[in-house]
């Protein structure tokens, strides 16, 4: 621990600082035009688990990974102590649960808001089935996003679709146990394209409010229109204690999946030195969720991942810097340029020494990045799953 109280403080955020994988980040992926396969690339849940595995490995800030059932567990509730031994070979735990009320045909219109009853109650199975397995694999959160909404004016009653989600939410909610969260995601749209249900974070607080006192806004940093200031809305949520977690990730254009902090570094910084800020001056921990919502079509997928993690603890060890009580002062007199400098100077400090020492100090390399170069971790896999992924190459029309 070092004897400077900056550093020392600095040491004790890297400490809480965990971020949680997604498991579809590591599964070949693509674009709506194509994928380019990348011959190291999970090709089934348990590679999923290992691949995510080794990351945690190299950064030591990853311990758990997000699932989504319909992908990762094939047999639905069946599968769920297959998915906990790989959890367990592989020294992770299992994050949040993700149901996919969007991929079955019977989607098509919708699902908790599609005006056939039997689909919403299809949906509404499906997501309950998620709970349980939340329940069984001792995972808190269950991470809700919904691709209902409609293309084209005047199609869809947008009122009865909200008193359906309600409804379908309110059920779900009630199924919890006492340990479990709801996290309702929104996004602004895509694939729907005239109207999303649940397009922002004020109708997925509305939402969350009527589903339950366990239900909370997840925001998923790609889901907003090119000026939001995401930051107020992190504020915003965190004030009326209905900020659940974050889907991590940057964008330039829209939903673009990119590195987080690869456009815009300063934007994420903001967004926890606004959490920051508010658990120093409510002297009450935000109990947020970190996680990474990227699948890499270019990039390899675990160096994306590392480089992603590794990019969250130094923007966090940065926002950290922030003097507060500093910065409340010069708030409160309107010292305009004093305030701002407080936040531009801890983003310009170097916090990568730091990090190196707190690394060592728990026995991890210094370099993530190059330890798992240096592993042989890339050519291994490439070798053992490189036949499979081209064939399904050939196999995706
Ligand atoms: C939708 O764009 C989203 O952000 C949701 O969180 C999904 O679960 C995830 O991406 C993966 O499709
Ligand atoms: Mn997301």
């Amino acid at each position: 621990m070092p004897e400077a109280p900056r550093e020392q403080a600095l040491w004790k955020s890297l400490d809480a600082f965990r971020i949680e994988l997604p498991s579809w980040g590591f599964a070949n992926t693509g674009t709506r035009f194509g994928k380019f396969i990348q011959a190291a690339a999970a090709t089934n849940t348990e590679e999923k688990f290992r691949d995510a595995g080794e990351v945690h490995r190299c950064t030591g800030i990853c311990p758990t990974v997000a699932v989504h059932v319909l992908w990762d567990f094939p047999e639905g509730l069946q599968s769920t102590d297959e998915v906990k031994g790989y959890a367990a070979k592989y020294g992770v735990g299992i994050g949040a649960i993700n149901p996919n009320v969007f991929q079955d045909q019977e989607y098509k219109y919708g699902s908790l808001g599609n005006p056939e009853p039997q689909i919403r109650r299809a949906a509404l199975q499906h997501i309950l089935d998620c709970i349980e397995i939340g329940k069984q694999t001792g995972s808190r959160d269950i991470s809700l996003w919904f691709a209902d909404g409609s293309n084209y004016p005047g199609t869809a009653n947008i009122r009865h679709r909200k008193k359906w989600f309600e409804e379908g939410l309110r059920e779900s909610h009630a199924k919890l146990s006492p340990t479990q969260r709801l996290l309702v995601e929104y996004k602004p749209f895509e694939p729907a394209f005239y109207h999303t249900d649940i397009a922002d974070w004020g109708m997925a607080l509305l939402l969350a409010r009527a589903a339950g006192p366990r239900a909370k806004v997840l925001v998923d940093t790609g889901h907003h229109y090119q000026a939001q200031n995401i930051e107020q809305v992190v504020t915003w949520l965190l004030s009326e204690d209905m900020l659940g977690g974050f889907h991590f990730n940057d964008r330039r254009y829209a939903d673009d999946d990119l590195t987080l902090g690869s456009i815009d570094p300063y934007q994420v910084f903001r967004i926890f030195h606004e959490i920051l800020y508010f658990e120093w001056e409510t002297g009450r921990r935000a109990d947020i969720a970190y996680m990474i919502d990227q699948s890499h079509n270019l990039k390899s997928k675990i160096e994306e991942m590392i480089q992603t993690a590794t990019t969250a603890q130094e923007l966090y060890a940065k926002a950290t810097l922030v003097d507060h009580a500093r910065l409340a002062r010069h708030q409160q007199k309107c010292e305009l340029v004093d305030a701002e400098e407080c936040l531009k100077e801890a983003f310009a400090t170097d916090v990568r020494p730091v990090i190196r020492d707190w690394r060592r100090a728990k026995g991890l390399s210094e370099d993530p990045l190059a330890a798992f170069r240096a592993s042989g971790y890339l050519e291994k896999a490439s070798a053992e799953r490189g036949k499979k992924n081209a064939a399904s190459l050939a196999s995706y029309a």
